[in-house]
């Protein structure tokens, strides 16, 4: 078995490790997400066809459960145990023991204790859901594939119970469709990593998936779609594939649904979007909108101005029928209202929504959108439920006793514990699963973003900054899956694997008890048994990621690797060749000093695990020269400091990859100091341009050089020519050649277009100017 370098190790603990001084880590299992006690013992327990299932003849309730567990031996050994209602005297030995107990109450509704003897095994809970929880354990004992040969559990000791009670994932059945076989299994997948929520986004823009007796348009209509945006949203032109898209969920087949969930000890929280994400709704009963329609069942992904009339009593009639039918069929407590990305334009023209602010005392449109949410929360707790909203549902006072959903950081889910409201922290930066989980040009189209596997991992989802009764309000955290570049649910396990396993350690574990290259390690055996259950997951944490760190004394490049995974060997090669295991061998940071391009992949057991990652670094005359700044970059695109445009990376398209100076309103205007009285003929300033993003390319350059950096004199004048209202995310360089010159200092002035031009959709709105790299020869 190949080893990882110890270097990669230690580094890895520094980037991403808190202090991990007790942390002991498993010899022998390989648990996630871990429990929090575990005591490894001597000896194992035998599984063979005399094994068999004990439960105590009062607990029924537990033989869902019992002869899961069953089957599961019987996948493994080929022969399933009998499940027996048995005197618990009588019991002799080789048996497995699920029962109830009713000791002190430590392990909580979910915790569960787990004792592997070499005679019996006995599972205990205090409630039907820790029998479930330990279930998962067990099967995570078990061996990956069937054998022949005999089946052994390691005898030990295990106490555990969860550190938050709100455990979820959210499946968007909206922007793709996935029928009822594939929520059963991703039902199954939350109920592998001890997940115990299952948020289903049942209605958008882009359709309506749920059957309502009362509005049979809302599926008829809202259910379909006349075609699908191809490729990226913010692409232009957009284009459609023109294909009917659709289907919705029966009321049968919701009620089967949430019966296989209960049966697992899984709730649904069902999310009916409103007042926002509405269209497929108001394509049925466009009377429900501000304008009367007529509408269409959305093709494009984002945010649309017509949302349900907020001043229409039919409205408020309408969701209550559609949400008694939804309270009858899921038994849950809480239903999900949405809340999130409500444009208040179609409100401030509406005469209907500006007489209901007047005859309610409103001060504003988002006043009226709490009033909205706050009469639904009325309504639903008639029905004996609980709302939870997306955090905007705070912005105009949160209404009375919601359930918070965190969404855009933590900080709405911090101000809502503040305020003594329950809290659900699923922020976009560590559990958004919908963003990329490698590098962008190595990963099928997402979203957009970055939540690797190590990151995930890092979230803790009770912010320091709470006091100790406020903590009392976070009642846990989930990770959201929203599919508009998700089409298949092969696609939807690649972007849940491994990340999944992440966010339940999150989920489950105290930070005690979390160690990511503990956790790395035990990936390993995760990987294998998604491989055995024909999971299609994702190797990107296989991924090579390069850490370039300049040296300007030397004017060299220090390069190091780390990945989120263990137990691979990094090869590379600096000469833009594939890496294979006949290259360089990566076992401590190396430097470079001459325009390379390095590519770096990880290999284990003779296998490429995931696709090269590629460097290229350019060193020219300005490379880590230092460099002034007229004017500082924006505190949210500050790259790595000043010296980013001369560290000899380029930005790529990509304008949060930490390449790029963000300018807002301002021009960049830099000199760089090469160091002493160097012959130049040539610089160059490279811009992006992502015209949808506010980001233009300068409207005029200038290019000047210096002996002694007071004196400058111009060498070029660039005026830029290219359209502002250019679609697509490019990248543009602007070159002065000139008859060569012997200077010190060189000065790139670019200006800003300051402001988005006329017919951008911004128009007038603050514009941004990028640079990475300023290239002297
Ligand atoms: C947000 C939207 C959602 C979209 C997702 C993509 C929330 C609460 N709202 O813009 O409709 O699918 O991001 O990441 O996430």
């Amino acid at each position: 078995m190949l080893r990882p370098a110890i270097l990669l190790l230690s580094i890895l603990s520094i980037l991403i490790l808190p202090t991990a001084a007790q942390y002991r880590s498993f010899s022998t299992v390989s648990l996630v997400p871990r429990p929090q006690h575990v005591k490894e013992q001597q000896g194992h327990f035998i599984l063979n066809a005399n094994t068999r299932i004990y439960l105590n003849p009062d607990q029924q309730y537990l033989e869902f459960t019992a002869q899961q567990l069953a089957q599961e031996i019987k996948k493994i050994t080929g022969q399933q145990p009998q499940v027996l209602f048995k005197n618990p005297r009588k019991r002799g030995s080789n048996f497995i023991y699920l029962t109830l107990t009713n000791t002190p109450d430590t392990l909580g509704p979910e915790g569960y204790s787990l004792k592997v003897e070499p005679t019996k095994i006995i599972l205990a809970a205090n409630q039907p859901a820790g029998i479930a929880m330990g279930l998962q354990t067990i099967n995570q004992l078990l061996p990956l594939t069937q054998t022949l040969a005999p089946v052994t559990i390691p005898a030990l000791e295990i106490t555990d119970k969860p550190r938050y009670s709100w455990r979820g994932l959210h499946l968007d059945v909206v922007r793709h469709f996935f029928p009822v076989a594939d929520v059963k299994k991703y039902i199954d997948y939350l109920a592998m990593h001890k997940l115990n929520t299952f948020h289903w986004h049942l209605t958008d823009d882009q359709g309506w998936r749920i059957e309502i007796k009362k509005y049979p348009k809302l599926t008829e209509v809202g259910g379909w779609r006349d075609g699908t945006i191809i490729g990226h949203a913010l692409e232009r032109p957009q284009q459609f594939d023109g294909k009917r898209y659709g289907g919705f969920y029966t009321q049968d087949e919701i009620r089967e649904v949430v019966q296989y969930a209960k049966d697992r000890h899984i709730t649904i929280v069902p999310e009916i979007e409103m007042p926002g994400h509405a269209l497929a709704a108001l394509a049925a009963y466009p009377e429900l909108s501000c304008t009367g329609g007529p509408f269409k069942t959305e093709q494009a992904w984002g945010i649309f101005e017509d949302v349900f009339c907020a001043g229409n009593e039919q409205t408020y009639s309408f969701l209550q029928d559609v949400l008694s039918e939804v309270s009858a069929l899921f038994p849950g407590q809480v239903i999900h209202i949405g809340g999130d990305e409500v444009p208040k334009t179609r409100w401030q023209a509406c005469p209907k929504c500006q007489a209901k602010i007047a005859a309610e005392n409103l001060k504003n449109e988002h006043e009226l959108q709490s009033y909205f949410i706050e009469r639904i929360g009325k309504f639903l707790k008639t029905k004996g439920k609980r709302i939870i909203g997306w955090d905007e549902i705070l912005d105009g006072g949160i209404p009375g006793n919601a359930l918070i959903m965190s969404w855009r950081g933590t900080a709405g889910g911090i101000k809502a514990a503040e305020q003594q409201h329950g809290v659900v922290m699923t922020p976009t930066s560590h559990l958004y699963l919908d963003y990329y989980q490698g590098e962008q040009q190595l990963e099928p189209l997402a979203f957009g973003g970055y939540t690797p596997l190590s990151k995930v991992y890092s979230f803790n989802p009770t912010p320091d900054k709470l006091t100790a009764s406020e903590r009392r309000f976070i009642l846990g955290a989930q990770a959201n899956l929203w599919t508009e570049y998700i089409p298949t649910f092969k696609h939807v396990e690649y972007m849940l694997f491994p990340r999944i396993a992440a966010a339940s350690e999150v989920f489950w574990t105290n930070p005690e008890n979390k160690n990511f290259t503990d956790f790395a390690e035990r990936m390993q055996q995760q990987y294998q048994r998604y491989e055995a259950l024909g999971i299609n997951y994702s190797t990107s944490a296989y991924q090579v990621k390069q850490h370039i760190a300049i040296d300007t004394a030397q004017r060299q490049a220090t390069i190091a690797f780390t990945s989120d995974a263990t137990g691979a060997q990094l090869f590379y090669t600096t000469d833009g060749s594939s890496p294979t295991q006949a290259s360089q061998l990566y076992t401590a940071p190396f430097t470079v000093n001459k325009t390379a391009t390095i590519k770096a992949a990880s290999f284990m057991d003779g296998r490429l695990m995931d696709e090269p990652t590629t460097t290229k670094l350019t060193l020219h005359q300005a490379f880590a020269r230092p460099v002034k700044l007229q004017n500082k970059p924006s505190r949210y695109f500050p790259g790595q400091g000043a010296a980013t445009i001369t560290n000899g990376l380029n930005g790529s398209l990509n304008q949060n990859d930490g390449q790029w100076l963000g300018f807002a309103t301002d021009n960049l205007e830099a000199i760089i100091d090469l160091g002493k009285s160097t012959t130049i003929s040539r610089i160059s300033s490279s811009h992006l341009q992502n015209m949808l993003a506010n980001i233009f390319l300068p409207t005029q350059l200038e290019f000047a050089v210096s002996e002694d950096g007071k004196k400058f004199k111009t060498v070029k004048t660039i005026v830029n020519t290219t359209d502002p209202l250019k679609g697509g995310i490019f990248t543009q360089a602007f070159t002065a050649e000139f008859a060569p010159v012997k200077v010190r200092f060189v000065k790139v002035i670019a200006r800003n277009i300051k402001v988005c031009p006329p017919k951008h959709r911004s128009a007038g709105k603050t514009a941004w100017l990028f640079v990475d790299e300023v290239v002297v020869d």
